[in-house]
């Protein structure tokens, strides 16, 4: 490992960074003030433990509950090899080529010097996210294999100091993300197969969980905290840390509460996923209990069957089956599922974080963007049927979905009634009015009651969208 000097911050991050301190200097003043009550709060700025934290859970929640959509970027290494290694495809997910092709560290190590990706924009790969509605970006600072994609002083193992491409990959999506005010967050793996004090003596199985390194309280105290305070330093503000790889054998349910706090202590309104703790229920995502750190549970290519009340979750989700590029991965989801999966999810108050696996030659896959658009499209007219909504108060509807918002219900249709007719049940409040989203001249349809608890709503023969057409409904409170 060569040490390396610190690289000093441009000005423009140390400029946002001091009117991002102001602000929140302002904030605590305020709610100081108001006395701080929040949504979901346990604690604040007057009563928060040892005064360390400086916000709520709820006040740094807000913006992530409200904006639903992100998008997950894998990209590293794995992008060359693309699922191929010496001539022989290597089953599973891309990003997991190292540990599914047995792959010494040394062999691996080789691919930083192909990793030229000449066409990586990150305007673009903004724009792309933006233009789909999507508000935040998780990207792999790090993932399992150890590469990094900014210039970190802890290792040389990283795309500035390893590649021939030599540019810091997470500065200019960072200064893209301010320009285009999207949220910048980062993926950082616990696991680490290429660090000689965490997994990579492991050899030719990282992934083994009954192995220990003696080391690894070493690799986190100065590695992978001093990364982290790099990746917050540098560029920062962020949205999410988002941890990952948190079940090897040597991260304790400790290890889970000192890194939230960590994290905390370097930016106080960070977020950070629940896999930081290693209480996490397999592929369905959510902690065990709260005695695991986190603030939130993480669904991986799964939707929870309902609503978690009370629960702040985000399901992440491939568009094909790998999260890093794979060549011959042409299993894509239709754009119609992806809609309706983002629908499903926000009719049950989660978020939405879709992934891209962008090429070695730093593109997003032409599938993949066509599908973004495709979302995005549908965004343009109904977005407002997504961000700041909660879960359906109505339970399935045979229809489709439903996500609401105070005052307001969302009935997003995607079974185009034949006969002209919508029926909603479960509906006891007055209806005042309804009308098409896509509609800007708001013309009311027609509503008769049926019942105490049902409504008929006269719609046109077509529908607007034939993918997901979405009816406002103005209704009083009980
Ligand atoms: O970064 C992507 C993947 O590389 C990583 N997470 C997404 C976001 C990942 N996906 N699947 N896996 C890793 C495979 C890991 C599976 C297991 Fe386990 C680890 C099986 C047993 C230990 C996860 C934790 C499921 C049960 C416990």
């Amino acid at each position: 490992m060569n040490e390396k000097t610190i690289r000093s911050c441009n000005s423009a991050g140390s400029i946002s960074r001091r009117i991002y301190s102001a602000l929140m200097i302002a904030a605590i003043c305020v709610l100081l003030i108001a006395g701080c009550r929040q949504e979901g709060s346990q604690t604040s700025v007057l009563d928060s433990p040892g005064g360390k934290n400086t916000l709520s859970k709820g006040e740094r929640m807000n913006w992530w509950r409200n904006d639903r959509f992100g998008m997950f970027i894998h990209w590293g290494l794995y992008a060359v090899p693309a699922g191929e290694w010496k001539g022989g495809k290597v089953q599973g997910i891309g990003e997991w080529i190292m540990e599914n092709g047995h792959i010494p560290v040394s062999e691996y190590e080789q691919l930083a010097k192909q990793f030229n990706p000449v066409k990586f924009d990150a305007e673009q790969w903004v724009q792309i996210a933006k233009n789909a509605g999507m508000k935040y970006i998780v990207i792999t600072s790090k993932h399992h294999d150890g590469f990094c994609l900014w210039n970190t002083k802890y290792t040389d193992y990283d795309v500035v100091d390893a590649t021939p491409f030599k540019r810091d990959i997470l500065g200019e999506l960072a200064q893209e993300c301010r320009k285009q005010g999207i949220r910048l967050c980062f993926y950082h793996s616990i696991m680490d197969w290429h660090h000689p004090d965490a997994q990579a003596p492991f050899y030719p199985k990282y992934n083994d969980t009954s192995k220990s390194n003696p080391n690894f309280d070493r690799y986190v105290e100065y590695y992978l905290k001093g990364q982290l305070k790099e990746l917050v330093r540098n560029y920062g503000p962020l949205g999410i840390m988002w941890f990952d790889g948190e079940w090897i054998k040597d991260w304790t349910r400790e290890n889970g509460w000192d890194m939230f706090e960590y994290c905390l202590s370097l930016q106080p309104d960070i977020i950070v996923n629940n896999r930081v703790g290693n209480g996490r229920q397999g592929m369905r995502g959510l902690s065990k209990s709260d005695e695991f750190a986190g603030d939130y549970g993480t669904p991986e290519q799964e939707i929870p069957a309902t609503g978690l009340p009370g629960l702040d979750w985000e399901t992440c989700m491939t568009m094909n089956d790998t999260w890093g590029y794979k060549s011959d991965d042409n299993n894509w989801k239709s754009r119609e599922d992806l809609l309706h999966k983002l629908v499903d999810i926000a009719s049950k108050g989660g978020n939405f974080l879709l992934n891209v696996g962008p090429t070695a030659e730093g593109l997003i896959p032409g599938p993949s963007v066509e599908r973004l658009a495709a979302i995005g499209e549908w965004m343009k007219v109904n977005s407002e049927s997504i961000y700041g909504t909660t879960a359906s108060p109505l339970g399935e509807v045979p229809w489709g979905r439903c996500t609401a918002k105070p005052g307001k219900l969302y009935l997003h249709v995607f079974d185009w009634p034949t006969n002209g007719k919508l029926e909603v049940s479960g509906l006891e409040n007055k209806v005042k009015k309804a009308y098409l989203l896509a509609d800007k001249k708001r013309s009311e349809l027609l509503v008769t009651r049926e019942g105490r608890e049902k409504v008929v709503i006269t719609v046109p023969s077509k529908a607007a969208d034939p993918v997901n057409t979405v009816i406002v409904l103005e209704i009083d409170k009980k």
